[in-house]
């Protein structure tokens, strides 16, 4: 039987209050998701219970305890309170997925700290914009990605401690810059936990839009009550579970069901800090054992790739239960897991700013390939109209998912940016900014975004963020970024740019941009073609029409061009 049982039943009964009363938590208490994933599994009697099996690209595993775990989390947060860093401030995480990263995570909330967690495979611009932003105290980081915050520092007057979790002493240090092991380091038994209340901010997660710099969004620690919830229902985690979350922790479905989700729950969880291989990924599951995998459609269409013979080579029988998030599930790729591991992947769709899942495929209930499934029990969720924002009563019409406020994971603030985090609510709705259609049963089916943000291998990539960086080229003149059909990515980055005079458009000039934007920014926001152009469409008043240049991308009508410049 399922956690959750019957889902229309839940429909009815479910409220937060069940989820709370779980946690022993009643309102007005202390509530700090650092103690609820380590010292609270631990008086349950789970101490010596496996919290973490993890591998690195050799090959080497490392386990560690649920008490192993507590004590190296109160170690981190003992030495960050040491630094005197108070609560409240910044501190970010810029690693690999080692088991710093998610002992760190732990660590941070633990002492009061608000966690901003960053993607190790940043750029200095990208790292820059959000430390910036974020007005980051502390960086936590290994001693590779030493170099990339060097360069910025002198720039970030807040920032004052660079931690290098890894160095062991042996690299020269400067100047802010320190280094802590959080092995070596006497382990810390007790450590006063800070009293975090419902609404003390927690984990700042940056995320992009179509305009403008990257958004944080602030979430509070109450959020594990919803986090911890549908972790239980949609990932269905029974005591013996081995679970792998494929997902980095720069990345909110890494932290809220790579950290949060399992660990509340006081699930042993694995990580594989190595690039995506087939065979090394069919391994990491044979080996440990793995029972319940959360993953990202990208990576599903990868495997895809090699058949289901690559699949078979592997005793893949531990696997029980599977779920995918980021991008739209293709009903194909439902149909070949069925194939591929005669278990069918159970889509869920949430975002950044919903901290955990909204509209999910549960265990026990009807799937049907392609659509994203049904809201949470106890979170309200429709499509309105496009215009009025009034909710669709007819099944089938295409409109904006949206949300009703009052989920105990929604974000509270887009960090130093209110006036962006309000437009996002509309007639009492919170818009989340997709289309859908919700047929006669209920489902719900994921039409686009509402938005130009592309959405490549699962990772949201602001283009204006890419255009911004594009011109900082010295042979770019103007720049126009958008989303191009992709078979495995869904999408990649397409840039459309002008040259400045003495500048030819050449095989070298394209890669040598490319590259520029992959160091600057990420691997992910680095465009896979550059197309050179004699000027870019605009519209009369002189802005950029990126809708015609990705109508052209994906062969689609180019629709409306009444405002175009050149007509
Ligand atoms: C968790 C996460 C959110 C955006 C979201 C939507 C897309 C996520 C999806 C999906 C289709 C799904 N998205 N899940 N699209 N089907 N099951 O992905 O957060 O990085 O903020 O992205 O991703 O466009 O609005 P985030």
């Amino acid at each position: 039987m399922s956690n959750i049982g019957n889902y229309d039943k839940q429909v009815k009964n479910f409220t937060w209050e069940i989820s709370e009363k779980e946690l022993e938590y009643k309102k007005g208490d202390v509530i700090n998701i650092g103690e609820y994933c380590s010292d609270r599994i631990c008086r349950l009697g789970k101490g010596d219970k496996l919290a973490l099996i993890w591998q690195g690209h050799s090959g080497d595993v490392k386990k560690y305890t649920f008490d192993r775990m507590r004590v190296l989390t109160n170690t981190i947060a003992q030495y960050l309170v040491d630094k005197e860093i108070k609560p409240g401030e910044r501190v970010c995480l810029f690693m690999d997925k080692i088991p710093e990263l998610y002992f760190g995570f732990l660590g941070i909330l633990k002492m009061g700290g608000i966690c901003q967690p960053l993607f190790s495979a940043f750029g200095g611009e990208s790292l820059f914009t959000r430390l910036e932003d974020a007005e980051t105290t502390a960086v936590l980081t290994q001693k590779k990605h030493l170099g990339k915050i060097r360069k910025i520092v002198q720039d970030l007057p807040h920032l004052k401690h660079i931690i290098v979790v890894d160095d062991e002493g042996r690299k020269p240090l400067r100047e802010k810059e320190c280094s802590f092991s959080m092995e070596k380091e006497k382990g810390i038994e007790h450590f006063d936990i800070y009293p975090a209340t419902a609404e003390t901010p927690s984990v700042l997660h940056y995320t992009s839009g179509t305009t403008g710099k990257p958004k944080g969004a602030l979430h509070v620690h109450y959020s594990l009550v919803s986090q911890y919830m549908t972790a239980k229902y949609v990932l269905d985690f029974q005591e013996e579970d081995i679970y792998w979350c494929t997902a980095d922790p720069g990345w909110v479905t890494g932290t809220s069901y790579g950290i949060i989700g399992p660990w509340s729950n006081g699930i042993t969880q694995c990580v594989l800090d190595a690039g995506f291989r087939v065979e090394s990924w069919y391994r990491f599951i044979r080996d440990h054992g793995i029972t319940v995998w959360y993953s990202a459609p990208t990576a599903i269409r990868s495997l895809m790739k090699d058949g289901t013979a690559a699949a078979k080579k592997f005793n893949l029988s531990s696997l029980r239960h599977l779920c995918s998030v980021g991008e739209p599930l293709n009903s194909e790729a439902v149909i070949w897991s069925t194939k591929a591991y005669g278990l069918t992947f159970h889509d869920t769709f949430w975002q950044t700013e919903t901290g955990s899942m909204m509209i999910s495929n549960y265990p026990g209930m009807k799937i049907k390939p392609g659509s994203m499934g049904k809201p949470f029990p106890a979170v309200s969720a429709t499509v309105v109209d496009l215009k009025t924002h009034e909710p669709i009563e007819k099944p089938g019409i295409v409109g904006l998912i949206a949300i009703k406020p009052g989920w105990p994971s929604m974000f509270r603030t887009y960090w130093n940016n209110e006036e962006v985090y309000k437009s996002k609510f509309i007639n009492g709705w919170y818009i989340c900014g997709d289309r859908a259609s919700i047929d006669e049963e209920g489902y719900f089916w994921f039409v686009g975004r509402d938005d130009d943000v592309i959405n490549t291998g699962g990772h949201l990539v602001g283009p204006f963020e890419v255009e911004s960086a594009l011109i900082e080229h010295e042979a770019i003149a103007e720049s126009a970024v958008v989303g191009k059909p992709d078979p495995v990515n869904m999408e990649v980055v397409k840039a459309f740019i002008t040259l400045n005079p003495g500048y030819e458009p050449t095989d070298m000039l394209e890669l040598k941009i490319m590259n520029f934007i992959r160091k600057k920014l990420s691997p992910l926001a680095m465009p896979q073609e550059i197309e050179f152009m004699d000027k870019l469409p605009k519209t009369r008043s002189g802005k950029i029409m990126r809708r015609m240049l990705k109508a052209k991308e994906w062969g689609e009508e180019i629709g409306d061009t009444s405002t175009l410049e050149d007509e």
